[in-house]
């Protein structure tokens, strides 16, 4: 039997219209700029965010960290949340490989405020590093798939702006926030100075991520990738995947968030679980399962062992992600099985 894969809405697999748009797509070498395949994605990612251009990198890790170098020098300042992805689950890129100093703050469900970020700003002396960027994240991952409200993300840029300060958002799941608003990514992000979001994600792509932003600095995101060995070749049967996730992926997400709000609601029941269903936004469910006296761990494992796999976050908490892999009898399953294991 399989598993319920709520380990990440990454396990997706290709649909059977995405694998033959995959073997169907035309492809060229992208490092010589001439795969029309990766070109019309690039396009059409551009399009959907009413940006000048658009450049496909192999993952979301490498996207925010190329973002991030074309942003800043070594030795400057980026402003973001304790939760952020980019500073906790990216291998220390932005020290390793950018040279930058994370400047971590922190915020309610992972969100920032204005009123946080000013204080932090550097005052602009030549003998103090600089702040080169704001990182912000929508949804947040790792406080459970939490969406800024587009005021707060666009009042965040204008007054970064005001300071001569870009804005980055890590928009792995940027249409799960545009799905929960009921808003276009487009006018959502359109003060932000650079996004990525994930292609592998909720939007069901094997492989993929897209920085957006003007002409100029992608231009400068492009040999960042080739230096961090993301430049490749026939790379359009990958991006023939990607139209097809951006194209069919964004229409289909709140079914993500209505069995994740099933879930939700089914765990918070159990007792040995502490979980606020209504915190639930997306597709993301965190709970802790410490009233139950277990670890994370035991508990995890006691789940395998019922075929429901989901992946720890520390010594309490649990996060399980739906996606279109999973149908609601599914996580209906996965909730009968949680209540098992902690019985
Ligand atoms: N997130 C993965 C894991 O790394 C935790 C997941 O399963 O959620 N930004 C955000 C907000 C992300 O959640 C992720 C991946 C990334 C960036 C990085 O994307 P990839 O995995 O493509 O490098």
């Amino acid at each position: 039997m399989t598993a319920i894969d709520l380990r990440s809405d990454t396990v997706t697999r290709p649909s059977a219209a995405m694998r033959r748009a995959m073997a169907e797509s035309e492809v060229g070498d992208d490092v010589f700029l001439d795969d029309p395949t990766v070109n019309r994605l690039q396009d059409r990612a551009a399009a959907v965010f009413g940006r000048e251009a658009a450049l496909f990198v192999p993952s979301g890790s490498m996207g925010n960290l190329a973002s991030v170098m074309a942003h800043t020098r070594p030795g400057q300042e980026v402003i973001c949340h304790t939760n952020a992805h980019i500073y906790s689950y990216e291998m220390g890129g932005l020290s390793a490989l950018a040279g930058v100093l994370p400047r971590i703050l922190n915020g309610e469900d992972g969100l920032l405020s204005w009123d946080a970020i000013a204080p932090a700003i550097r005052p602009k002396v030549y003998y103090r590093q600089q702040t080169a960027l704001v990182c912000l994240e929508n949804t947040v991952n790792m406080t459970g798939g939490r969406v800024y409200p587009t005021r707060v993300v666009h009042d965040i840029c204008d007054r970064a702006h005001e300071a001569g300060i870009p804005v980055h958002l890590d928009g792995a799941r940027v249409f799960n926030a545009a799905t929960y608003l009921k808003e276009d990514v487009a006018e959502m992000t359109k003060t932000v100075d650079s996004v990525q979001f994930c292609l592998s994600k909720g939007l069901g792509a094997p492989v993929g991520s897209m920085i957006v932003g003007s002409r100029e600095f992608i231009e400068r995101c492009r040999p960042i990738r080739k230096m961090l060995g993301g430049g490749m070749r026939q790379a359009g049967v990958l991006a023939a995947a990607g139209l097809v996730a951006l194209e069919y992926g964004p229409t289909r997400l709140q079914e993500d968030h209505d069995t994740a709000q099933i879930l939700a609601q089914r765990l918070a029941r159990i007792r040995g679980i502490a979980l606020d269903a209504e915190k639930v936004q997306t597709n993301i469910v965190i709970f802790s399962v410490k009233p139950s006296g277990l670890s994370s761990a035991d508990f995890l494992s006691r789940l395998a062992a019922r075929n429901v796999l989901a992946i720890p976050l520390d010594a309490d908490r649990v996060r399980m992600v739906t996606h279109l892999d999973v149908t609601r009898p599914q996580v209906e399953a996965a909730a009968d099985a949680a209540a098992q294991a902690l019985d």
